[in-house]
């Protein structure tokens, strides 16, 4: 064969394997291609919008509504850097995300946690909330696999529409019941206003909380601030996470 042909040939073959992984690495739709050196890898889905301007955290299960959509995280916790985001698209069933009052929001939403900008931490395997004196008790006690926190934009059908909120998320074990409270098994509503702010979490169940808010005051929104998200993702998947 003319020694031209072979390196047509060779270089036709290379092109079509190049193609070829290219394309199977960003085909499907999943979970992006791990970056190199990642401590925690999670996908999560079953999503759940709790709440809206006024009361997003809704410890009642009022207006707490399932919608489609998935959170990634992938994560190098030391450097930091990697991957936080959470899309979740509304329809007519979830209706819209209030994220300030008369703003609804309808379409694909998507958070981005910018990991590594200034404000980016983590913690990892420690109690939250409650009287742990770590974090508010806009939730109970909880136990937290992986806490982050760090600024967030939020985009709406790709148009950035919020930058640079304070995001928060959390690998946790399970708060919020099937039917979208917070109880305990005794039926106790969970409130922040409870001396005993423990008891109203499953230790053999997770989930993924991303959370998002402004910090201009606003009497009339609980938390009190006048922008915010939050939104649950019911099942995790664990691809990587070191040992506790
Ligand atoms: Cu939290």
């Amino acid at each position: 064969m003319d020694k031209t042909l072979i390196i047509v040939l060779v270089a036709v073959v290379a092109a079509a394997l190049g193609a070829f992984f290219f394309f199977t690495q960003s085909s499907g739709g999943g979970a992006t291609p791990a970056l190199a050196g990642v401590d925690w890898q999670l996908t999560a889905d079953d999503a759940l919008i709790i709440g809206g301007y006024g009361n997003n955290f809704a410890y009642d299960g009022t207006n707490v509504r399932p919608v489609s959509g998935s959170a990634e995280v992938q994560l190098d916790i030391d450097a930091p850097k990697g991957v936080i985001e959470a899309t979740v698209r509304t329809d007519g069933t979830s209706g819209p995300i209030v994220m300030s009052n008369g703003k609804p929001l309808s379409g694909t939403i998507k958070l981005v946690m910018k990991v590594g900008q200034k404000g980016t931490r983590f913690q990892e395997f420690k109690d939250l909330h409650g009287d742990s004196g770590n974090e508010a008790p806009v939730m109970p006690l909880i136990f937290n696999d992986l806490a982050g926190w760090g600024p967030t934009d939020v985009y709406v059908n790709d148009k950035l529409v919020y930058e640079n909120l304070g995001g928060h998320i959390m690998f946790t074990e399970k708060a919020r019941r099937a039917d979208g409270t917070i109880r305990r098994d005794d039926g106790t509503i969970y409130s922040p206003m409870l001396e005993d702010k423990t008891g109203f979490t499953d230790p053999n169940a997770t989930e993924f909380h991303f959370v998002a808010h402004n910090t201009e005051p606003d009497p009339d929104n609980f938390p009190p601030h006048s922008t915010w998200i939050h939104l649950v993702f019911q099942h995790v998947d664990v691809q990587k996470m070191p040992r506790q």
